[in-house]
Order: structure tokens, then sequence, then C-alpha cells
């Protein structure tokens, strides 16, 4: 890669652990500035990185400040991004004017993934990804994060898709990609809120050491591109399917009605969930992602131990 360094700094802790071939796990940096509100989204990703530390893996929150990637974010970092409001929402389209203007960046889905493996890291811990979003055969609003997925090599651990999105069309487009959709402990794919979509995942995954030959098999053979993990939201948090689609249609109203669209939707239907359910939605994002952190961190472990 021309002038790597230029653009893309990994932290000390993170670089040892990848050149010693040691669990590393990637996080986003959109759900921190665009996901969730202040000062929520700042106290979760700071709780998740000790996730990931407590389950023996390193956690590397991705993000882009003053135009210089960061594999491995500092708490002031992390701040910062939770905090500011010049913070651009980073996809692959976005990357070259961000970087170029030295301009500060929250990594998407999409984003982090590209950045994890400029990096070397194979296994991501987020909290849903992007899909088609309903509607999409007239809006054409699809996700970059699916074509992402079908191109870059990196393991997505997320609690399935939400209900904003067209989950069967979403679906359709991976199976096209070629991204496997493994449900982690289910047959069913996890919805975000809920446990329950009414859609089978293509396989299901019994534990870490069965992931990680999976994922092994995949790279080995050189079939490149990513592998989505749904690992469903714990019983305790869920949010039924029937009660949060009713919220999820009035929030899609209201983005209709304001013309919300392009990247902006998802930001503004996350937070009107959030103000339409009282806060309950935000209590589970944290709850799902806490989730994701635990059995990312030990997905992690035992791929590392293939290598
Ligand atoms: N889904 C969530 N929370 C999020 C996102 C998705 O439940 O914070 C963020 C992720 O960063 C994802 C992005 O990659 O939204 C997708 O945005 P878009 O639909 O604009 O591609
Ligand atoms: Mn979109």
């Amino acid at each position: 890669m021309k002038n790597l360094e230029k653009y893309l700094e990994i932290k000390d802790d993170v670089k040892e652990a990848i050149e010693a071939g040691k669990a590393v796990v990637a996080l986003e940096s959109t759900i921190i500035a665009h996901g969730m509100p202040y000062p929520k989204n700042i106290e979760t990703a700071l709780e998740i990185e000790d996730i990931i530390r407590q389950n023996g893996a390193v956690p590397a929150t991705i993000g882009i400040i003053d135009g210089q990637i960061k594999v491995g974010l500092t708490k002031e970092e992390i701040e910062f991004l939770g905090k500011s409001d010049e913070v651009v929402k980073v996809s692959r389209r976005d990357f070259p004017v961000v970087l170029a203007e030295k301009r500060h960046g929250a990594t998407t889905v999409a984003g982090t993934m590209i950045a994890a493996d400029l990096a070397g890291i194979k296994i991501f811990v987020t909290g849903g990804v992007g899909g088609v979003h309903r509607g999409a055969e007239k809006t054409f609003d699809v996700s970059a994060d699916l074509e992402e997925l079908k191109k870059t090599s990196v393991a997505v651990i997320a609690a399935g898709a939400k209900s904003i999105l067209d989950l069967g069309l979403t679906l359709e487009k991976l199976e096209t990609f070629g991204v496997p959709v493994l449900g982690y402990q289910t047959a069913e794919l996890p919805a975000f809120y809920s446990r329950h979509s009414g859609y089978n995942c293509d396989y299901r995954l019994e534990n870490p050491e069965h992931t990680a030959d999976i994922l092994k098999a995949k790279w080995d053979l050189g079939l490149e591109g990513g592998v989505l993990i749904a690992n469903p939201v714990p019983e305790s948090d869920e949010i039924e399917y029937s009660v949060i689609n009713e919220k999820i249609e009035q929030a899609l109203a209201e983005a209709k009605e304001n013309e919300i669209k392009g990247k902006e939707l998802t930001p503004f239907l996350l937070d009107r969930i959030k103000e339409i359910t009282g806060g309950k939605s935000l209590e589970t994002n944290i709850s799902l992602v806490r989730n994701n952190a635990v059995v990312g961190a030990q997905i992690a472990r035992a791929f590392a131990n293939k290598i």
C-alpha cells in the first residue's frame, strides 16, 4: 500500500498484539458519534473496550482525527468523537475527502472494515449492520456496508440487522454477494432489538472454536469477503418484534414526512425510535453491544490460536 503510514496510525498496544498474533477486536465509531446520544455513547464505548479486555482480547476502536485513520483511539479521542459535532460519518466513499482535508470522521461498519483490514485485524464487533432499506426498490437506499461485506475479509459480529431495514431483501443481497450469514447459537436471524425476525440464518454457529474454523476455511481458500455473525440480544433486554415494529413504522413515517435521506436516515431513525420508546431502545442497544463484545473477544481468541 502506497504511503499507508501517512494516513493510518495503529496504537502501540494494538500494533504489538497484531504483530504477536494475539486476539484483537476492531470497534466502530459511527455508533459513538451518530448512533447513540451523549454521554451514553462515550460511557458505552469505554465500557465495551473494557469488556473486550476482560475477555482476553485487545480492543481497537477505529476513527479519524485530523485526517488520520486511528486504529485504536485513546480515551480522549473517543470522548472527542462522542462530543464534537464536526465529525463526518465515514463510509468507503468518504475517506479520500476526509483524509485530504484533514477532517474528523467516525467510521461506519464499511469504513471500519476497510481500516481493520488495512491494519490486519480480522474480527470486528458492532451493534447492527446497515442493509437494504424498506422501499429500496424505489429509493435505491442500500447501505455500503453490504458491498464492503462482499469484498473485505473481516468478520462482523452484530445483533443482526434492525427492522428499519427490509430483512428479506438484505438477506437476498448477502446471498448474491457470497456473504455467509451465521447465527451464533441460533438458527433464526435476530432483528437487533428482538431475538426473532421470522427469517433464518444460513448456518448455525455452536461456539467460538467452530466459528474460528469456518473463518479460517473461508480465508485459507482465498474466498475474499466478510462474514456476518448474528448474535441475538440477551432475552432479558429484548423488545418483542411486534412491539418495536410499530415504533419503527412511526419513525419511518416521520422520516418520510421530513424527507430525510441518504446518510442522515439511519441516525434519524435511531434517535426517533429512542424517543418513541422512552429510552428503552437505547438500553437494548447497549445491552446487545455488550453481549457482542463478549462473543467477539472469544471468537478473536479462538481465531488467533489457529493462525
Ligand atoms: N445500525 C445500528 N446502529 C448504528 C448503525 C447501524 O443499529 O449505529 C450505523 C453503523 O455504523 C452502520 C451505519 O454501518 O449506521 C449504516 O448507515 P447507512 O445505512 O447510512 O449505510
Ligand atoms: Mn443509506
